[in-house]
């Protein structure tokens, strides 16, 4: 598929914002969904809604398989051993969010101690806080080096025998870093210590192998990879998901129910309490299948290619400052810049005006904002439709944006 045949798959880019053909640059917020996707859950609404996993009628038993195929299809996205270890959740933020109320809540103590990095978006942040004010254990920072990597130096030293979980972003939501997972997961392991991925921003744009990478947990967002919203995926190896208790109680989730005390389902339907998402997954279920028809591969060097293109355009704009590497190898296809003193959300109203959609303000990662000395910024995100020429725009416009605030003060 080129990149007209990929556009042409996603109906809301053929639109003009504000009399300007829309230029969506704002996909690590949410991405756009193909027709596919659309006419999957159509199709589940209008042909065979029913809830799963219960009764025996046709349509029930359409909706379970579909919903559950969904299911396979993820395990093989991410290279999962089994369906037991790919739980459908909320999003990426629930999913972080169960294996610090179920797996961290029950193991951690006093002494113990978590590590994360200063540039994780904040749903990877609170989920350990509360865990850390709960069970006495303490949260570490990894630090950043001058251009907003991690430093595997400062890793192997912020990692101890103390360390029992390690939680880091795979891709920065803000810098666009590509972070060294498979060594962190080999570092956290020699130590004892479990390590979670937050995927939001890898699953979207690279192939995933939650096997090669040996991460422990693994979350992502349906949303970002072209899925509905509110569907998510949490993978954990089977034999720490056997052992960790469910956080939601309730129909779904149970064996058998006495008067004081129930047993629950096996992996992974135990983590999956009340009437689940059903088109939501089956819609993610499409996605992937979109995806893997363009090519992970290619969706992955073409957003470096667009990102290469992007830093070298923005870097002729006199009183820009791009936060982050300035070599596009070390980044994903995330842009966050400032342009002179001009306010970021000044800036996206500008650019919107030109029909130029990027998201301003602090992108759920405050502490990131205070190491890099900037209240709010500015961020424009590519996905696999588009192109060199939205790129040309968001420079054009930028260039109007500062010849228009010149002119103001
Ligand atoms: N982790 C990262 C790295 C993210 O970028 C996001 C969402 C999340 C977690 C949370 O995902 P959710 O689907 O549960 O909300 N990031 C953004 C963003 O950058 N702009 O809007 C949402």
């Amino acid at each position: 598929m080129n990149i007209e045949d990929i556009r042409k798959h996603f109906p809301i880019l053929d639109q003009e914002v504000n009399g300007r053909p829309l230029v969506y640059l704002d996909s690590a917020a949410t991405s756009q969904k193909p027709v596919q996707v659309i006419e999957t859950i159509d199709q589940y609404y209008r042909g065979y809604n029913s809830n799963v996993h219960r009764g025996v009628h046709t349509l029930g038993t359409r909706a379970t398989d579909a919903y559950e195929g969904a299911r396979e299809k993820v395990r093989k996205f991410i290279n999962a051993k089994s369906i037991q270890e790919v739980i459908f959740t909320r999003g990426t933020t629930t999913a972080l969010n169960t294996v610090a109320a179920s797996y961290a809540a029950d193991n951690l103590k006093e002494g113990d101690e978590i590590v994360i990095s200063l540039m994780e978006h904040h749903s990877n942040i609170i989920p350990w806080q509360q865990v850390a004010r709960k069970t006495g254990a303490t949260l570490k920072y990894l630090e950043l080096q001058e251009d907003g990597t991690l430093s595997l130096d400062n890793v192997r030293e912020t990692i101890t025998s103390n360390t029992k979980l390690v939680s880091v972003t795979y891709v920065s939501n803000v810098l666009g870093v590509i972070n060294p997972i498979k060594e962190i997961a080999r570092i956290a392991h020699e130590n004892g210590a479990v390590m979670v991925v937050d995927g939001a921003q890898a699953a979207p744009h690279i192939k995933v192998d939650v096997q090669d990478l040996d991460c422990d947990f693994f979350a992502f967002s349906g949303h970002k990879m072209c899925g509905p919203t509110g569907i998510g995926v949490l993978y954990g190896k089977k034999d720490l998901l056997e052992k960790m208790e469910p956080i939601e109680f309730g129909g779904e989730m149970i064996d058998f129910v006495h008067l004081y005390e129930s047993t629950w389902k096996e992996l992974p339907w135990k983590f999956e309490g009340g009437t689940p998402i059903i088109a939501g997954a089956i819609g993610l279920g499409a996605a992937i299948d979109f995806l893997q028809q363009v090519g992970l591969e290619k969706i992955e060097a073409h957003e470096h290619k667009l990102a290469a293109y992007a830093m070298e355009k923005m870097s002729g704009i006199e009183g820009i400052k791009i936060y982050g590497p300035k070599e596009a190898g070390k980044r994903a296809g995330v842009i966050t810049f400032n342009l002179d003193d001009v306010h970021p959300h000044d800036v996206a109203t500008v650019l919107d005006a030109e029909g130029i959609a990027v998201r301003a303000g602090h992108h759920c990662a405050q502490p990131l904002m205070r190491w890099l000395e900037a209240t709010a910024t500015a961020r424009a995100s590519f996905y696999l439709y588009n192109t060199e020429e939205d790129v040309d725009k968001l420079v054009e416009g930028l260039v109007k944006t500062k010849e228009y605030f010149s002119n103001v003060f």
